[in-house]
């Protein structure tokens, strides 16, 4: 079991990061024990900032001698309270934000290595400056950091066409619980030699390992892109319209994200300089996106013709193709921004499910379905990633509703929420992850096997459970 620190623990740990790599002043310490949505504030007695692979480890060998619990922290923009300490007061955060290197950019190879506190944007920034690109695409990500988004497997408006940040990784360093470091920095497109451990690590939410680095993958950078808004009529349209797009435009699709009309005026109404193109009246948008690198200059004019194609038979009501940068800002900016919007809006219910594509539409009806019998005070705001066949399905409290009473329907409308997507083939965490949040719920919901193999796997890399305790594996 995992101990306070005492004070000669505290000493050798300050030690360990020198003067400049500890917070631990009430004042300094509370932006790292409260995480991004406000669901948990925690304790701790010290953050460490380390800012060498060699710090890192003799962090991790210390709270393994002495049965310390760690918390790793990246960008603290997590869903799932992964990154908050618990309440006890007696676990120690480790921050990765100085080690934010970009150890090397590789043209040549389409690889790159950075460290675990360098932010997703200044890894896409570098790999740009390098004639290349770095796919990963989130709304948070000037301050998500790379190790936060490995250990998150984060996901995003790319995956359709790039994969999530598992499939975007060739090699990991990783400091394991007791201080020994992995060296998997590898960046070889092949290699068969046993088992592929960095996978594990990856979307283990830090209780398996510290990530510090990781070799990244590159593409080719995009030097034709075409963003359009489009208005349907309903999921089945859209789904419609991304089969007959994925046919014209095969793997250039890159994001096909779907939102309801209420997000789009939620957004219009909340968020500064935020506007909707197209009709009032049009029930569902989607954000499409399409990039070609072949240098021909025509997906603007490729994606105007397969959206008139679409809208001569009826399967689009109307569009909007960006014609300039700053218009193609402007639509990202409307997706991007309803998260912010229900924040201002309200209270909100929260589910990240995925099905199977061809089912986001019963996702759809049904779901809403169970909003209105269970939290008939929620409005339903199922919006995201349809190409990934991932849905945040949120409720916004409605205007006037009674915000305790409305946040007490959780419990029922999750459970329900949740086994719908499981009946759907689907899962009740796409990719926002377990965390603290759905710990509980996936202890009970898991395969017993697979939960078991889980827990062996657990004691194994970190036998004295100093790991992010809680998180995950509840
Ligand atoms: C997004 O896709 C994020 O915008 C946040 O994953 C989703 O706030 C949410 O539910
Ligand atoms: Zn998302």
């Amino acid at each position: 079991m995992p101990r306070p620190p005492d004070p000669a623990a505290i000493a050798e740990l300050k030690a360990a990061v020198g003067a400049g790599g500890w917070l631990e002043s009430p004042a300094d310490i509370a932006p790292y024990v409260e995480d991004f949505r406000k669901l948990y504030r925690g304790a701790t007695p010290l953050v460490l900032l380390p800012r060498s692979l060699a710090e890192a480890a003799t962090i991790l060998a210390v709270c393994n001698r002495r049965a310390i619990a760690v918390v790793p922290q990246g960008g603290n923009t997590g869903y799932c309270g992964a990154a908050t300490p618990d309440e006890s007061g007696t676990q120690v955060v480790v921050a990765m934000q100085r080690m934010k290197r970009v150890r090397e950019v590789d043209p040549e190879n389409y690889s790159m290595i950075v460290e675990a506190g360098c932010t997703l944007r200044a890894a896409q920034d570098a790999a740009q400056a390098a004639g290349r690109l770095f796919p990963l695409s989130l709304g948070s990500e000037g301050t998500a950091q790379i190790g936060g988004n490995l250990a998150t497997n984060a996901g995003g408006t790319a995956v359709l066409r790039y994969g999530m940040m598992r499939d975007l990784t060739l090699g990991l360093e990783v400091v394991l619980a007791d201080g020994r470091v992995l060296p998997a920095l590898q960046k070889l497109r092949k290699d068969n030699t046993g088992y592929d451990l960095k996978s594990l690590f990856i979307g283990s939410e830090g209780t398996l390992g510290l990530i510090t680095a990781a070799a990244l993958k590159l593409f080719p950078l995009p030097t034709d892109t075409a963003t359009a808004l489009v208005g349907v009529e309903s999921p089945r349209q859209a789904l419609a319209l991304l089969l007959r797009l994925r046919d014209a435009f095969a793997d250039q699709i890159t994001s096909f994200e779907l939102m309801p009309r209420l997000a789009v005026e939620l957004t219009v109404r909340h968020i500064d300089g935020v506007a909707n193109p197209l009709s009032e009246d049009d029930p569902w948008f989607v954000l499409v996106e399409i990039a070609a690198a072949d240098g021909a200059g025509r997906a603007s004019a490729q994606l105007t013709d397969a959206l008139a194609a679409a809208a001569a038979e009826g399967g689009v009501r109307s569009a909007l193709i960006a014609s300039s940068l700053a218009q193609s800002d402007a639509i990202w900016k409307l997706r991007e921004s309803v998260p912010a919007a229900q924040r201002l809006h309200g209270a909100s219910l929260k589910h990240d499910l995925s099905v199977p594509i061809s089912a986001v539409p019963r996702l759809i009806e049904l779901g809403t379905a169970l909003v209105e019998r269970i939290a008939p005070d929620g409005q339903t705001i199922a919006y995201g990633h349809v190409g990934d066949g991932n849905l945040h399905f949120n409720v916004s409290q409605r205007a006037g509703a009674d915000r305790d009473a409305f946040l007490a329907r959780q419990p029922a409308l999750e459970e329900a929420m949740f086994d719908l997507a499981l009946r759907l083939g689907g899962s009740f965490s796409a990719e926002h992850g377990i965390g603290k949040l759905k710990a509980a719920e996936f202890a009970r919901r898991a395969d017993p096997v697979e939960l078991g193999l889980m827990h062996d796997l657990k004691r194994v890399f970190d036998p004295k459970g100093i790991l992010n305790p809680g998180k995950v594996l509840a």
